[in-house]
């Protein structure tokens, strides 16, 4: 298949145009979209969209026991799926929690995102990626500069941009413990980043990414050409959509305040994975969702 994304194959990094439709349902159906006209300009025009209050007091306690439970539970357990931060023993990541626990998994199929993830997506959707990142207070390392896309495309062989990432807060999300930062506007744009692509990188990047990062140049271009850097701060219980390719990071968390967010990363049933772009091997399904398995509807 023709690699339209090419990265991490040159010695200098290049900014391409997006190929591909940012809202991939044409907007004269907006009104079969479960959000509204402007909320679906602000997603098109900045590359994510934050709504507030989206899940009920009840439902975050609930997810937030989930989180903990499941927190505690693996504590002591040296899985892969459990990514521990880079300079302490602390929980960074869990992964695939849609398939290994039947609450997370229900939150996967609910309803209400995959109304409005179909209407973005304009198909039916699968899960490409879950996880929880608990950035807790004091220990929680950064995320550096990255676009989801770029390591999707390369490491896992997604072939398009047609996949959104559905952040949920589960902690409230301040300007101070680490939240997610986006630059506006650069879900339009594809920096092709230099450096190889390391064998088993994910044994590394999930902890620290270092290959993909893109130069300060492209970063300072994108965030010009965006008009800065926001911050989606608010309470627990507020969702965050981003795009594949929409460019993000975090900040290290040096207060007593966790950060947890819970990500749903739902990929169009029509941009299914194929061989990594990168030549490499295929990471593992409990990274990048391969088998085929039940689609979610709208
Ligand atoms: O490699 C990945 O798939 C993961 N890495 C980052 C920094 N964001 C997306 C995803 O969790
Ligand atoms: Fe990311």
């Amino acid at each position: 298949m023709e690699d339209l994304y090419p990265s991490r194959k040159n010695s200098q990094p290049e900014i391409l145009e997006r190929k591909d439709p940012v809202i991939h349902t044409d907007r004269s159906k907006d009104n079969q979209a479960p959000i509204s006209t402007e909320q679906l300009d602000s997603y098109e025009k900045n590359g994510f969209l934050q709504i507030k209050n989206f899940f009920s007091e009840e439902e975050v306690s609930d997810m937030q026991k989930a989180i903990f439970e499941l927190q505690d539970s693996k504590m002591d357990v040296d899985s892969k799926k459990v990514i521990r931060e880079p300079e302490s023993d602390d929980i960074r990541s869990i992964f695939h929690v849609h398939k290994d626990d039947a609450y997370f998994k229900k939150v996967a199929n609910d309803q209400r995102i995959l109304d409005i993830v179909n209407h973005l997506l304009g198909s039916d959707v699968y899960i490409h990626q879950s996880r929880i990142n608990y950035k807790p207070g004091f220990k929680g390392k950064e995320f550096d500069w990255h676009s989801d896309f770029e390591t999707w495309h390369v490491e896992d062989g997604m072939p398009r941009m047609r996949a959104v990432s559905v952040s949920i807060a589960l902690s409230d999300n301040y300007t101070f413990n680490g939240p997610l930062m986006l630059i506006p506007g650069s879900q339009n744009y594809y920096v092709s980043c230099v450096g190889e692509t390391p064998e088993d990188n994910y044994k590394d990047s999930l902890k620290k990414q270092k290959v993909g990062v893109p130069d300060e140049e492209s970063l300072r271009w994108l965030a010009e050409k965006g008009g800065g850097i926001s911050v989606p701060t608010g309470k627990a219980g507020s969702i965050t959509l981003f795009e594949s390719n929409t460019m993000h990071g975090s900040t290290s968390n040096m207060t007593p305040y966790p950060r947890n967010n819970l990500f749903m990363v739902y990929n169009s049933v029509e941009n299914r994975l194929v061989e990594p772009f990168s030549g490499g091997n295929a990471r593992p399904e409990y990274i990048a969702v391969r088998e085929k398995q039940a689609m979610y509807s709208g």
